[in-house]
């Protein structure tokens, strides 16, 4: 497979101002009838051929103007349609075949559970029919669907219904416009036996708008959070960006097989199950969570990504990072914003940072690709956001928001580039932005050392940071980074924050503004005037860059940061750094096998946390939660997956036999007999107390399990009685594991969301017989290596949370992600190349890791790989 160039961007030879599209439905063999409305493109080379893109197509017949075409006055390929002589003005039209029951891929048109759906993007709208599948090319579409009346009694599509009717042999259709022009990528066709919840939705200007919600008819129960969540979207893309809905009618739909989260077609947004469906008894805190900020994100795309959307993919975080800062802000908003802000840095730095040092690491805005599907990463999404989110620190709201404005107003109903979106804010605001675009083009992610000194004398603190870029593949020397680095400066004395008055270039100047320095230099120090008493600096406030920050932290400057530092982020922040520190010692003793000794002043910190009154229970919550091992991990120069997992055993054990009652006392004041209600105030006692739980579980002791059992037997909702049966099941002891493990899966067994997590419960477990059990759950009834969901559920969270088990010294952790991969190889490509992750993280390890986990990746590449596997498995041996 060859690589694709950003340099080597041509606009379409040919345009298409509309597509007709007629499909008659059935398993194995769909018919797809196109007719395009094509014109050469006005900025396009006179002569060039028309080119369209088609993979696994049966090609019945071909017109141009109504005249059939001959052998020979087409080409055809494995992925292309050729026409050499094509008029400047046509209308072509063709007729394929395809086989939506053979597509595992779930790429295009394919069948989940009976029902009929597509997913496009990327590149899967060539698999439906012949076109030019890119997104620079938007046009009108008019769909008329045709299925079996009784099979699939919904028929949908993009935009407004506009007629149906009953067909001759049990036959009905239904016919769709969309009058706005769309790329080929968010195009959507459901059929199927749904139901449907509605509401409405009266917009900013006082349009009604039809919401609805397509479901299988057992989960008509499971949809009253999505819909109370697109309404909230939708009201605070008006107030927040002044964004409307531009239909009458919005649609989702809950399908089961679903390769990502959701997809934002226009008008028809397809949702996985997973991102959509919650129950109190099905579904837990975080999986609301996740439907809120998922429905949030498809709806924001409707204005970030569909009115305007992306020139070419290189350009994919143009509509993912800006529209993942919406949906997070969106979520901040709604619930505790500093949780928020903390998950989403959390997730960041640990799997965000680690592609980014990693052998796929590679730019926001990539300038080549093999596999676009590969392109769906964190760097893109996350770090994508985290850049928009810079420059609403740079730009500060307001303007940001004209930046904003400007944007939608520009380019609606165009196709352009990140320097599109970057050009409007550098406009609304004067700034330059020239050396900040490099966040787009350099991967790997920054370090910035700094180094304080306070002057007693002159009352000035000096803040020296460096910054550097470590290599990263095909790019070996980095340039310094326009990064804005949020401040305060703690007053020793006070506990309080001091004024900031920078002393630069252009004499004294107040930081007020939320204190935000500009590094743009490899070494730069600033230097702050009028300190009256030495500080300790709080540094990335609300981790304003994406960045590794290190500073000589004592821990006494630390427990004063968790005890006074204004910044709720880095408050929370200052805690992970002490445990860090202690985390170090622990894991260094493990290594040179001296007993552990559990540092003092933590669990001093942990008691002040436990026992003073704190505001914000959510926050507490997270303060009181350890580094992950991937994050511990993530700090490591070599990943010592053994040290880790005993040192931070060792931790949380310590800290619970010395806080028990103070851990009981947390717990017993945060049960409530409460209904269920996914609001901010319910879960933070929830995750307070589920961690309180952990701490007791952690030693087993015997009020714990108690409570463990209680707990779970009580069935309040989904939230606590996963909390309980993982501790359950987490512990040593088979005689409470297993009972509850079994109730559990006899009861949910109908439901395969719930399934999942049962599957991911058991496959987490430290205990030494993980990895049998993935086996042996492999070969269960509800488990099917053809559903994305069973994929994540089982081999995902065994390879990515179960670190002990998959990193096994016989090596046999590997071998079975590889024999998975070798099957996903075939099954479905997207999944394979997403699940193998792990196995291409070979170089952080210790050699005789580093050999098993080289083996098994050299094993995949003996396969016939697709290019999506071929692509990462390349990178990984490179
Ligand atoms: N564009 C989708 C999303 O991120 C993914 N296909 O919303
Ligand atoms: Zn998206």
């Amino acid at each position: 497979p060859q690589p694709v160039y950003l340099k080597d961007y041509q606009p379409p030879a040919f345009r298409i101002t509309h597509t007709e599209l007629k499909f008659d439905l059935a398993p194995s063999n769909t018919r797809v009838t196109a007719l395009l409305h094509l014109e050469r493109h006005p900025d396009s080379q006179p002569g060039l051929p028309l080119i369209l893109d088609g993979e696994k197509l049966s090609l019945q017949r071909i017109a141009i103007d109504g005249q059939e075409l001959q052998e020979g006055e087409y080409r055809l390929d494995a992925e292309t349609l050729t026409i050499e002589d094509a008029p400047d003005r046509l209308r072509l039209e063709t007729e394929v075949e395809i086989d939506p029951a053979a597509n595992t891929a779930l790429e295009g048109l394919y069948l989940s559970n009976g029902m009929f759906c597509t997913q496009c993007e990327a590149q899967g709208f060539r698999r439906i029919t012949y076109y030019l599948d890119r997104p620079d090319v938007m046009a009108t579409f008019s769909t008329t669907v045709i299925g079996d009346r009784e099979q699939l009694p919904v028929l949908l599509s993009n935009g407004n219904p506009v007629e149906r009717g009953e067909l001759p042999n049990g036959k009905h259709f239904a016919t769709w416009e969309d009058p706005h022009p769309k790329p080929s990528y968010l195009f959507a066709v459901v059929a199927g036996s749904l139901e449907k919840v509605e509401d409405h939705f009266t917009t900013m200007s006082g349009r009604e708008v039809l919401l609805q919600i397509w479901v299988e008819p057992e989960n008509l129960d499971k949809t009253e959070h999505a819909m109370r969540s697109l309404k909230a979207a939708m009201v605070w893309d008006e107030q927040t960006y002044g964004r409307e809905y531009d239909l009458d009618l919005f649609m989702i739909v809950a399908v089961n097989d679903f390769n990502m989260g959701a997809m934002e077609n226009k008008g028809l947004n397809i949702f996985n199950s997973a991102a959509v469906l919650t129950h109190p008894q099905t579904a837990t805190d975080a999986a609301y969570q996740r439907v809120e900020g998922v429905v949030g994100h498809e709806y924001f795309h409707n204005w970030s990504g569909n009115r305007v959307t992306c020139r070419d993919w290189f350009q994919l975080s143009l509509k993912e990072g800006f529209t993942v800062f919406r949906d997070q802000s969106f979520s901040a908003d709604m619930n505790s914003a500093p949780v928020k802000r903390i998950e989403d840095v959390s997730y960041l730095r640990t799997a965000q940072f680690a592609e980014d040092a990693g052998p796929t690491a590679h730019p926001v805005r990539p300038d080549h690709y093999i596999e676009i599907s590969n392109f769906y990463t964190l760097t893109i999404y996350e770090k994508g956001s985290e850049i928009v989110r810079m420059l609403r620190n740079l730009l500060g709201w307001d303007t940001f928001r004209q930046g904003s404005d400007l944007y939608f107003a520009r380019f609606d109903g165009q196709a352009v580039t990140i320097e599109d979106f970057v050009g409007c804010m550098a406009e609304v605001s004067g700034l330059d932005l020239t050396q900040f675009m490099l966040w787009y083009s350099q991967a790997g992610t920054p370090e910035i050392d700094a180094h304080g000194e306070y002057d007693y004398a002159k009352a000035e603190y000096h803040l020296t940071l460096r910054q550097r870029t470590p290599a990263t593949p095909g790019q070996p020397n980095k340039q310094p980074l326009h990064i804005p680095v949020r401040i305060g400066l703690v007053g020793t004395k006070s506990g309080e924050d001091l004024a900031l008055t920078l002393n630069g270039s252009q004499g004294k100047q107040s930081l007020s503004e939320g204190g935000v320095l500009h590094l743009r230099e490899a070494e730069q120090t600033f230097v702050l005037s009028d300190v009256a008493e030495a500080p300790v600096p709080s540094l990335l406030r609300g981790f304003s860059a994406p960045v590794k920050l290190r500073f000589p932290y004592g821990r006494e400057d630390l427990s004063f940061l968790l005890q006074h530092d204004v910044d709720g982020f880095n408050r929370w922040d200052a805690g992970q750094r002490l445990a860090m520190l202690a985390l170090d010692d622990l894991i260094a003793a493990h290594r040179n096998g001296v007993e552990k000794v559990m540092d003092v002043r933590l669990t001093e910190a942990f008691r002040g946390l436990l026992t003073a009154p704190e505001e914000d229970q959510a926050v507490l919550a997270e303060m009181l939660t350890l580094p992950s091992e991937a994050y511990i991990a993530e700090q490591q120069p070599v990943v010592d997956v053994d040290a880790i997992h005993a040192a931070r055993v060792f931790v949380k054990q310590s800290l619970a036999v010395a806080l028990r009652d103070e851990f009981l006392a947390i717990y017993q004041a945060n049960q409530s007999d409460a209904v269920y209600a996914p609001s901010a105030e319910q879960i933070a006692q929830r995750s307070l107390k589920n961690v309180a739980l952990s701490y007791l579980m952690s030693i087993e002791d015997e009020r714990g399990v108690e409570l463990a059992q209680q707990q779970f037997e009580a069935g309040h909702n989904m939230t606590d009685v996963r909390a309980a049966l993982t501790l359950l099941v987490h512990s040593s002891r088979s005689d409470i594991a297993e009972p509850a493990l079994r109730a559990f899966g006899e009861k949910w067994a109908h439901d395969p969301l719930v399934m999942d997590q049962w599957f991911s419960i058991q496959v987490t477990r430290p205990q030494p017989d993980a990895l049998d059990r993935v086996k042996y759950l492999m070969a269960h009834p509800a488990f099917s290596l053809k559903n994305p969901n069973r994929v994540r559920a089982l081999i995902g969270a065994f390879v990515n949370q179960n670190r002990i088990n998959f990193h096994r010294l016989d090596g046999e952790g590997y071998e079975l992600l590889a024999d998975v991969v070798i099957k996903l190889n075939k099954l479905n490509p997207e999944i394979a190349a997403r699940i193998i992750t792990p196995l291409t993280r070979w170089r952080r390890f210790d050699e005789q890791r580093q050999a098993l986990m080289k083996a098994q990746l050299e094993r995949i590449r003996a396969e016939d790989l697709s290019p999506n596997v071929f692509e990462i498995v390349e990178k990984a041996l490179a």
